[in-house]
């Protein structure tokens, strides 16, 4: 049993490390007016890997419309738009934000609750998929 402890706990940590070169932090949701079913995801997501990485998916229980987001100028006006991935620069943060880069979270499922924690899968290029947990916040 001991041995068996030990070699659960070596492949755990060995999974741990290869999650770590992206660090994901401050996830958070914005709290939607009531009776809407749309709102976004934002946070900080860190690149320690020593290639250039990139985001290509995001999805949850709470919503099957799940889409990435950048701003962008067109006809002097800004709208978002839906991209197929987002890049994320070696050794940088990448930082989703209110008029930036976002998750968009369509036809939400059920009501959210401020400072509930959601679950989301992230999924990155080479088969790597992180699990995290956002923050449900209102006024972002
Ligand atoms: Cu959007």
């Amino acid at each position: 049993m001991k041995n068996f402890c030990f070699a659960l706990l070596v492949s755990l940590s060995t999974t741990s490390f290869a999650a770590s070169q992206i660090e994901i932090k401050n996830a958070v949701i914005r709290l939607p007016p009531p009776g809407s079913t749309t709102t976004a995801m934002f946070m900080d997501i860190m690149n320690n890997d020593k290639v250039e990485r990139t985001l290509e998916k995001v999805s949850g229980a709470i919503s099957d419309d799940i889409e990435l987001h950048e701003m962008a100028m067109t006809e002097g006006r800004m709208t978002m738009r839906n991209v197929p991935k987002i890049l994320l620069k070696k050794g940088e943060h990448t930082l989703l934000k209110p008029g930036g880069l976002h998750i968009m979270i369509f036809n939400l499922k059920r009501p959210l609750k401020e400072n509930e924690a959601i679950d989301m899968k992230m999924d990155f290029d080479r088969q790597e998929h992180v699990t995290i947990k956002a923050i449900v916040k209102k006024d972002l």
